[in-house]
């Protein structure tokens, strides 16, 4: 029926290599899972420079887009699709701001965990648009 508007969505998340590296992806999806949502593939990997290109392309060309490849490539990610009411919105509050000290607020992942904007421990998905790309291109089979 066209009243029956879907509210579920879904959303990629990313425990990046600094958070792997930190030992916070149980932490992660610990706050995945405590906000209530629902975790539908999840894969540890290690991301060719091709996809972190793919994934970033909206930042190609921005001072800080080669550090920005530099680091996402650095080592193994937990990367995640992540499934619930809102769940683009829910998981970006739990992630917090970009700037892990000046707009995340403390009880986020990066207001309580992070210090630096080039190392802000996750990812998540900006809108449904980005969302449907972004899954697309880490989990092709989803
Ligand atoms: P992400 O895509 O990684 O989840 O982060 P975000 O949506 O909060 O931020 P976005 O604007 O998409 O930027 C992607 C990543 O690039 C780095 N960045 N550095 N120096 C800077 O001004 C700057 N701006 C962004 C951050 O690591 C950010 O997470
Ligand atoms: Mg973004």
């Amino acid at each position: 029926r066209r009243y029956a508007l879907r509210v579920t969505e879904r959303t990629l998340v990313l425990v990046k290599p600094d958070g792997v590296e930190r030992k916070l992806v149980g932490e992660v999806i610990s706050r995945i899972e405590r906000k209530g949502l629902d975790i539908v593939a999840m894969d540890l990997r290690t991301v060719e420079r091709d996809l972190a290109a793919q994934h970033y392309a909206e930042h190609d060309g921005k001072p800080f887009f080669s550090s920005l490849l530099e680091f996402i490539t650095s080592g193994p990610v937990l990367a995640a699709v992540v499934e619930g009411p809102r769940a683009i919105a829910a998981w970006r509050q739990v992630a917090g701001g970009t700037d892990p000290v000046e707009k995340a607020t403390p009880g986020s992942i990066r207001g309580d965990l992070a210090l630096e904007t080039g190392s802000n421990l996750v990812h998540g998905s900006d809108s449904p648009e980005s969302a449907d790309r972004e899954i697309k291109l880490w989990f092709p089979s989803l």
